[in-house]
């Protein structure tokens, strides 16, 4: 298998973004799978509150911290507002995870994260951002935009994702895969060449008698420069096509995470280390401000010690909130941490308290 860059001992993390439905989190179960028939099993994270079902086996699930549809209920919000703050809450203790994944460090040289079907829940939000820098300011961090091929023949709907691409690159300012997913059903090479040969792509344009306009024309120029600086691997999740390519395509981008960001989000580093930066709180603010009710007085910086976080599950993160009209719980886990135990202790509970408690202090917001 190919090795993430030269010299690097850090798990690499892979965020897996792309539009509902581009197949991300099939292609993590692939990527899962993959790894673990190269004996190097990865530590895999579930960012989608909203999933119901996973295929894989993840390590650390935000369904296991925050219930969606209770939040739902609780706040008084729709689906989407419920999302985002199921992950604005999962980011105020985003640190505990970290820990995890620097205990885990020789463990496991990949870190896949799935993230939740609307891609503007992480990408346009307070705790995306938390997300993204914590990790890439103290690992190779890799963003894996997955495209839905089959849906991308019109050259106008290709262009529209390519735009998206091209905005969630500035914003994460991150080495950017594209994952062209569903090669199964047609191939790539047509993406490829379009975006290779500006000509070709006019041409498959105006073909487009409808809507070639002089503004979709010049948004095409514009991406040619984007395009230059991509990384481009046709995958299929379901018939596990690309595998290798895909990984090549990663090794390169730590190589260029290591040589152009790495200074950067060191620099980052500092400064969040500096006993919370400025931008931290500003950020922390604004999170607190979008969740509207949400007691934060467990802060990092006030909550218990090193060792007691490096001890094990903190009564939040890796408990499940059973709640009596779920489901089972799905037997995912394939950390070390003995949930049968876990279970008894902690689980229901840790999250009907955590919203008690927050209906206590702050009164519930009545639906809006
Ligand atoms: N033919 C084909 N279908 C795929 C592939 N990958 C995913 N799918 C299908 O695409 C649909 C969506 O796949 P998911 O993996 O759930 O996509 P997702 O991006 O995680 O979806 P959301 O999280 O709901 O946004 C499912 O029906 C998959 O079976 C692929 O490589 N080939
Ligand atoms: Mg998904």
């Amino acid at each position: 298998m190919a090795a993430a860059g030269a010299g690097v001992s850090s798990p690499v993390c892979i965020l897996v973004l792309g539009m509902a439905g581009s197949g991300k989190t099939g292609l993590v179960q692939r990527l899962t799978a993959y790894l673990h028939s190269k004996n190097s099993p990865p530590y895999v994270i579930n960012l989608d509150p909203a999933v119901h079902e996973l295929p894989f086996p993840a390590n650390i699930d935000i369904r296991d911290t925050v219930k969606y549809k209770e939040v739902m209920k609780q706040y008084g919000l729709g689906p989407n507002g419920g999302i985002v703050t199921s992950l604005n809450l999962f980011a105020t203790r985003f640190d505990q995870v970290m820990k995890f994944i620097e205990k885990r460090q020789n463990a496991s040289q990949y870190v896949l994260i799935d993230t939740p079907g609307q891609i503007e829940v992480f990408t346009w939000s307070a705790s995306g951002t938390i997300i993204t820098e914590a990790l890439a300011s103290s690992f190779p961090c890799v963003v894996v935009y997955v495209m839905d091929t089959s849906r991308s023949t019109n050259p106008v709907t290709f262009m529209s994702n390519m735009l998206y691409a091209c905005s969630i690159l500035y914003k994460t300012k991150l080495p950017f895969i594209v994952a062209m997913n569903k090669t199964d059903i047609i191939d790539h090479s047509f993406a490829v060449e379009w975006m290779q040969d500006f000509e070709v792509f006019q041409d498959a344009l105006n073909q487009e008698t409808s809507y070639a306009s002089n503004l979709t024309r010049s948004m095409s120029l514009v991406l040619d420069e984007f395009y230059s600086s991509l990384k481009v691997v046709g995958v299929s999740a379901v018939q596990g096509t690309g595998m290798v390519e895909f990984f090549e395509q990663v090794s390169s981008a730590v190589d260029e995470y290591e040589r152009e960001y790495r200074p950067e989000y060191e620099r980052l580093r500092e400064k969040m280390e500096r006993a919370e930066s400025q931008r931290q709180r500003e950020q922390l603010d604004r999170l607190q401000q979008d969740m509207g009710t949400v007691p934060m007085e467990n802060s990092p910086a006030s909550s218990g010690s090193a060792a007691e976080a490096a001890s094990g599950p903190s009564a939040l993160i890796l408990t499940r909130g059973t709640l009596e009209d779920e489901d089972e719980a799905p037997e995912s886990d394939t950390d070390d941490v003995d949930h049968q135990v876990t279970e008894e202790s902690h689980e229901e509970p840790a999250f009907k308290n955590f919203l008690q408690e927050a209906k206590q202090r702050y009164p519930a917001r009545s639906s809006h």
